[in-house]
This record gives C-alpha cells, structure tokens and sequence, in this order.
C-alpha cells in the first residue's frame, strides 16, 4: 500500500517536507490561516532549503521549537495516501442526498418550544416529497444541555425533551417504510461531567479513574499544559476534592475520554453495536480526529496555538492512535453491521483524509472536512465577506485530486455554522439567487451532498440585537473572553457574523419560539423549496452527477463551469459566482437547458415551457448569464 515515507530531519529540505502528507497538510493549513499562497512553499528558492536554515531564518518570528514540533508530527505518519484514478465502486451512500436535523430546532409537536421526535415523525413524508432519502439527527441521546446535547449523559436514552426510545423506535421504523436511511450522532471524544462513568471516575480508586484525563496538581496549581477549550479558556478544570485537574477540550461539562484506556473502546464500541442492532444505518461522527492524544499531552507549541488559535492542537487532530482506533469501530461494529460511517474532522487537509477515508485503508467511509467554509486568513467568528471564487478553487482541487478511491462530503452549512448566503453577502436582495446557485452546485459536484435543515428553505442568518438571543456556549465563551480587549460592538459584530445560534432557531413552520429567540422569523421561501426538488429529482434520475467523471471548462474570475459526463451523457454546468450578470459559456455543440435557476424558478416541475427554446437560440449565439445565475446545460 503505497512506498514509506522517510523519516524527516532538519537536514530535510522545505519540498521534502511539503511532498509528505502531513506536512503538507499542516504547511497548507498555516498558509491558509495567514492568507498566503501555496506557491510561497513551492516556488523553487524556497523549496530547495534545508530546514535548518529556514528555522535559523524564522527563529525570531517562528520560535525555535515550531520545527521540532512540526516534524514530531509529521514523522508519525509513514504512510502515503493513494489517489487512484479507477472505477468508483458503487455504494448507497455516495447515490443519497443527505439532509442533516438538529432535533431541538427541526419541528416541535407538543409546543413546548423545542423540536422533538414526534416532530421529525410529522415531516418525513416533507422530506421525502423534496427528494431527500438519508438522514443524519444530531444528538438525541440524554443529555444535560451544557452543548445541546453534544455532551452525553446517557447513550442508551432518549433525551426527555425529545421523547422516548418508542418515539426514536417508531421514528426508525417509519424512516425505513419510506426506504430512507437514518444516521445516528456519535460523540464519543468526550461525555458529559454527568455520565456516570465520569461520576465514578472521580472517585481516586474507582476503576473509571483511567477512563478520563485526569493529572494530580504538581503543588504549582496551574493546570498540567497550556492546551486551551474549543470554547475559550483552559482545556483543564481543578476539582479541589482530590486535587486535580481533568482535561475538556470543549464546553467545561465536556470531559474527554482516554482512548488509551482498552476498556473505553470496548465500552464505546459495544455501545455502537447496540444503537446498530436497533438498525440504525451508520453514525457521523463527532470530532473524532481527536480521540488519540499524544503521550504524556506535551505542552502544545506557541506558534502552531498562536497560528491555529487553539494551543496543543498538534497534539491531538491527528493523534499517534487515530488510525489503529478507527479501524477496531470499523471491524468490530460498522462492518459487521453493513454501517456507514462520516467523521467529523476539523483540521485534517486533503491528505491527511485521503488517508482516513482511502477505501482500501478500512478506517472511516467519508469526512467532514472544513477548509471551504472560510477564505484564506479569515475564521468564523470575523465579520467578513466570503468570495466564492476561493469556493470554486477549493473545490477544483478536491474532485480532481482526492481520488476515485475516496469520496467527499459536499455541504455549505451545518449545526456548527452561519448560513453561507449571508457569508457571501448581507445583500437580502441576492439571497434566493445565491440558495439556488449553491443547491446546483452542491447537487451536481461529486460527493455526498448534506443539506442542512432550512437550507432548502432559503433561509438566511438571524438579525440578533442582542448576547441575549444567543444561547450557545461557544459564543458566550468567547464574549466572556474578548469582551474586555476589544470594543463591544466589534465583538457583537464577529459573534453576530459567526455565531452557531444562525443554525439553532426552530425552523419558521413552527409556531412559538423559547423567550430568548420570541420574534425571529424568516418566511420560507416557496422558489428555493422548488429549486431545491428539482435538483434532487435530476440527481437521482441522472446517475451522471453521482458517478460521472469531472472536467473544468472555465474557471475565470466569477466563472464556475464545469462537466460531469457518464456513458456518453454529458451535462454541463454553468455558474455565475458573481452579482454582475456575465456571458454565458459558449459550446460548440448543441444543447438543452436542463435546468436553470432563473428561468424555472417558479415552477416546481422544472418546465419552463416555450422559454427553453428562447434561451436555446440565444445560447448559441452566447447569451447572458445574471448575477449569482446557474444552468445546467445536456449536451446533445
Ligand atoms: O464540533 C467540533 C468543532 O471543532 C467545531 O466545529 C466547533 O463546534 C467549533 O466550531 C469550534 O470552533 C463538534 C460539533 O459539531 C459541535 O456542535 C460540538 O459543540 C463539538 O463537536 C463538541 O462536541
Ligand atoms: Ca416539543
């Protein structure tokens, strides 16, 4: 499976460091989050230089320790990622469309303000008139809230404000009448401080002590390394009674478990295997890219947390176990049970999940990775407009490296995020145009699509005024933290750009809100739905844009067009990324417009009757294209 790779020193130049896979997706990262192109590594002056002398050149800026840190990590992966250019083995999971609900804001049956599972019951045959046919529910397990359910009380219950285990039963049941599939949320980094494994565990001799980090204060009383939270701060609480610190990479109630610990896999894994017995299709899988820690959790590099914002990352996001973890889930519950399995893995790069997701490699089926939600040198939290020209090059890069052996996951939003429109532009007026030009993109690339609940709606982000309408613990951690360095209203703009909370308002079809979001409407947008149909109904009848081969033909500035052609049947498709209208591209042979979302907007069948034709004409002699426009064209 592939050559080994050699070790690397700092005799090893720039270029050899950039060739191995997790250099080159750790320098990519760097370059990314500075907002520097990648030929900075690549252009042959720099290339050519030994470490050491780069290292004695940056000492100042880099510190001196940054390439020791860097090469630990790379130096832990010998393995070369394979990008093989065969068939594309044929599996359910790449022919769905995937549409993702965050329970407690999707539909709620009994008005009590929040979703619930006699809600989600209620709008599956919506689900299925819009085309969808797999599902993945964030968590619905016990919980008590401090995450929405991200930190896990209970995996063998439902979680009381959703339901019970008949509701999830009958709720499966119904998902399979309709030959839907449902993923269930796996969140096993970490369970909540009231799990009952935490409880024993912090009991000094209790046999749960080792299923947890937990480190005896060294008198100095400051916590064992500089790691910090996900959601600002520490990654470490202090429990005075025993005089020690436990380590949370996320909410303060959010303990991490040691993967280490045999017993914690087999826990975990039997406790997959009972969710599986039930029948549930397969998992997403949470932060799972951080369950194998570095031995002894050194202190994390200052550059790399200074770069990145979350010290002690590099010792983590690709841990040393990662892959040995990973395959034991996959032989000892998924596999047996046929289950589909995507990763959430903030951090990884294409290489890195070239070698979590290679299909020969028998680890995950398909990741979450995230470097295209965010342009060069901006982060989330940043008030800051989103060009979708860096969206077009992310995903050129993707579909014509990542490998026929591999298969991505295509989506704009989640849970975790803004609405992309509202990224791109606060401009209300360019918003359907831009929920119809991503749903063509995201249905007619190659991958999964995951559609994020509203999205079909066209719904944008929420015009909060105030922290008080913002219950999520990332973005009161973070108000907690910047708010005495910088201005307020600076940082109310930046939570507001990026703020979780977007994603977490019970969708508009429900009629009363929790108090702290009374009054937060956006009327569904009837064109997006059908847009929406469509698409799905032509990805599922044209195997073309499932399987179908991928060719650029044109990626100026604004422009997007591309090909995705099976057994002789070639689509074409032609985007405006802009706000300006531009010409359309002009082919040479003759065509028909399958799709387009200005002209078909309002019908839900798709037929635009005479106007076809019109545009037809006018194609061959070039025609227009208008702002945020896109079409999809069959060549005849
Ligand atoms: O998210 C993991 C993650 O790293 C982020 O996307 C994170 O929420 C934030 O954006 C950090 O900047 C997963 C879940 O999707 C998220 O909802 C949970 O809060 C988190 O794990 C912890 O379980
Ligand atoms: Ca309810």
């Amino acid at each position: 499976m592939g050559k080994e790779i050699k070790w690397l020193t700092y005799d090893s130049t720039v270029g050899e460091l950039y060739d191995s896979p997790v250099g080159h997706d750790a320098l990519a990262k760097v370059l990314l989050q500075i907002g520097l192109p990648e030929k900075v590594i690549t252009n042959k002056a720099v290339s050519g230089l030994k470490l050491r002398t780069i290292a004695n050149l940056t000492k100042k800026q880099l510190g001196t320790d940054f390439f020791d840190a860097l090469l630990n990590l790379v130096d832990s992966e010998h393995d070369e990622p394979r990008a093989s250019k065969g068939k594309i083995t044929p599996k359910w999971w790449k022919e769905v469309v995937f549409y993702q609900i965050y329970p407690r804001s999707f539909c709620d049956n009994n008005g009590d303000g929040i979703g619930d599972l006699q809600g989600i019951i209620s709008k599956l045959d919506y689900l299925q008139k819009l085309g969808i046919d797999a599902l993945w529910l964030s968590p619905i397990y016990d919980s008590p809230n401090d995450d929405n359910g991200y930190d896990i009380r209970d995996y063998d219950k439902i979680m009381e404000e959703f339901g019970t285990m008949e509701d999830f039963d009958q709720l499966l049941a119904e998902v399979h009448k309709r030959d839907m599939r449902l993923i269930m949320d796996l969140v096993v980094n970490h369970t909540s401080d009231e799990h009952i494994w935490y409880k024993q565990a912090r009991q000094p001799n209790s046999p749960y002590r080792d299923y947890y980090f937990f480190r005896k204060d060294d008198g100095s009383h400051t916590p064992p390394n500089n790691w910090t939270s996900f959601f600002s701060g520490s990654a470490w609480n202090y429990e005075e009674d025993t005089d020690s610190w436990a380590l949370h990479l996320f909410s303060k109630k959010q303990m991490d478990l040691n993967w280490e610990n045999p017993r914690v896999r087999e826990d975990v894994i039997a406790m997959v295997n009972r969710w599986l017995d039930k029948g549930v299709d397969g998992f997403r899988m949470d932060v799972i890219n951080y369950i194998s820690k570095e031995e002894g959790l050194p202190q994390g590099n200052e550059t790399i947390g200074n770069l990145m914002g979350f010290p002690g990352i590099e010792h983590y996001y690709y841990g040393p176990k990662l892959h040995q973890y990973l395959r034991e889930i996959r032989e000892k519950a998924f596999e047996p049970h046929g289950a589909f399995s995507v990763g959430e893995t903030p951090g990884l790069g294409m290489k890195m999940c070239q070698l979590v997701t290679g299909e020969e490699r028998k680890e995950l089926d398909m990741v979450f990775s995230f470097d295209h939600l965010e342009t060069p040198g901006h982060v989330r939290l940043e008030d800051y407009e989103y060009d979708l020209n860096y969206f077009r090059d992310y995903m050129i890069d993707w579909m014509e490296n990542y490998g026929n052996n591999c298969w991505m996951s295509l989506f704009y939003n989640n849970h975790d995020n803004p609405r992309m429109i509202s990224k791109i532009t606060k401009d209300a007026s360019h918003h359907t145009a831009l929920s119809k030009l991503l749903a063509v993109m995201q249905l007619t690339l190659k991958g999964t699509p995951f559609i994020f609940q509203g999205d079909e709606m066209g719904l944008a982000n929420y015009d909060f005024t105030s922290m008080d309408q913002i219950t999520d613990v990332e973005a009161k951690g973070y108000y907690a933290e910047h708010i005495g360095k910088e201005s307020e209203e600076k940082v109310f703009a930046d939570i507001l750009a990026g703020t979780r909370e977007h994603a977490r308002v019970l969708l508009p079809w429900n009629k009363k809100l929790p108090p702290c979001h009374e009054g937060l409407y956006q009327k569904p947008k009837k064109e997006v739905l059908y847009a929406y149909r469509r698409l799905l109904r032509l990805r599922h009848e044209e195997k073309a844009f499932v399987y179908g081969s991928f060719r650029v033909l044109c990626r100026k500035k604004d422009r997007f067009v591309y090909a995705r052609a099976l057994e002789g049947k070639v689509y074409v498709v032609d985007c405006n990324l802009g706000a300006k209208p531009c010409m359309a591209f002009r082919l040479k042979e003759r065509c028909k417009i399958v799709y387009d979302t200005v002209r078909t907007g309002k019908d839900e069948r798709g037929n635009s009757g005479a106007s076809n034709a019109v545009i037809s004409r006018k194609l061959r002699k070039g025609g227009m294209l208008q702002g945020y426009e896109a079409r999809i064209l069959r060549i005849l």
